[in-house]
């Protein structure tokens, strides 16, 4: 399919979404979101992907966040709508059943970092430049920022940023736990690439059911998160993957998964 804000690339097991509208540093607007949306719902039928990489075009960014431009003039019940796109379209990111890893190669700031939130890993470049500059614009962040960095980062670092609308750095960004690696612009997408690549090597079942537990666990108690986890370690056992797992172990060779 051909999208006008974005490209979608596919390269073996990995595919790369890449937000592409550089001259407005990649900042999403209903027609991006739309085609965001189009985009993973593509990823999510295609079998044979393991990993999605997404990123932005350009040098300067990754995502600058929502087009201001476009919510200048937005009536309460426009903001409404904008807001539940941008949701719904960060939800089914999050709820992809292969991992997803930001590659930051710039400005991520309030859509922008909520994307990258969205994902995973982030990883980042030395040039990238995170923050929720929402309440400067007189807004709050509004495509789940104040829900999920505080789930990553904690509710006092979350506040602080959201608070002040600091813009933080790659290293900063790192020491607060919201980014995973600090690497040189040229080194990111490589790095981003190779991780996607042993995170393919594995048994997709597994990988699948491990984000799963991940996931709905850090929504839950830990008695609920934990039941979670044995029902899909339990799950697991009589699919292929697990026999020729195993199986391959017991007869020292690497395996050869199937996903099934
Ligand atoms: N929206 C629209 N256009 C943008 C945006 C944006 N978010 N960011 C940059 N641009 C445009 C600029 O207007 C400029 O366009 P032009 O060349 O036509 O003048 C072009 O991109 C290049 O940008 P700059 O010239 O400003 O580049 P600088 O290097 O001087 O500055 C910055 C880079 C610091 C990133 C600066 O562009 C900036 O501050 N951008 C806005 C960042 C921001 O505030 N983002 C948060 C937006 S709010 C949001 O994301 C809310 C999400 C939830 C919405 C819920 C809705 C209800």
């Amino acid at each position: 399919m051909a999208y006008e804000n974005l490209r979608l690339d596919f390269e073996g097991p990995l595919a790369t979404l890449t937000i592409d509208r550089p001259k407005a540093l990649n900042a999403l607007t209903t027609p991006s979101l739309r085609e965001l949306e189009a985009a993973l719902r593509e990823v999510a039928k295609n079998k044979d992907l393991r990993c999605l990489i997404v990123t932005g075009a350009g040098e300067k960014a990754f995502v600058a966040g929502a087009d201001i431009t476009e919510m200048a003039g937005y009536t309460t019940c426009e903001a409404r709508d904008f807001a539940g796109l941008g949701h719904r379209v960060l939800a089914m990111l999050e709820a992809l059943s292969i991992p997803t890893v930001a590659a930051v190669n710039g400005f991520a700031l309030g859509g922008g970092c909520e994307l990258a939130l969205a994902c995973d890993l982030i990883y980042a470049s030395e040039k990238a430049k995170f923050g929720l500059p929402e309440v400067g614009l007189g807004l709050i962040p509004g495509f789940g920022g104040t829900q999920r960095l505080a789930r990553l980062v904690g509710r006092a670092r979350a506040m602080e940023l959201i608070f002040t609308a600091d813009k933080i750095d790659a290293a900063k960004a790192r020491e607060v736990g919201l980014v995973l690696e600090v690497l040189s612009a040229e080194k990111l997408l490589p790095h981003c690439r190779a991780v996607a690549e042993k995170i393919a090597r594995n048994g997709p079942v597994a990988v699948t059911q491990a984000k799963r537990s991940v996931l709905f666990g850090a929504d839950a108690d830990l008695r609920t998160g934990s039941e979670l986890e044995r029902q899909s370690f339990a799950m697991l056992f009589g699919t292929e993957d697990q026999v020729e797992g195993c199986k391959a172990f017991v007869e020292k060779r690497a395996p050869s998964f199937k996903g099934r």
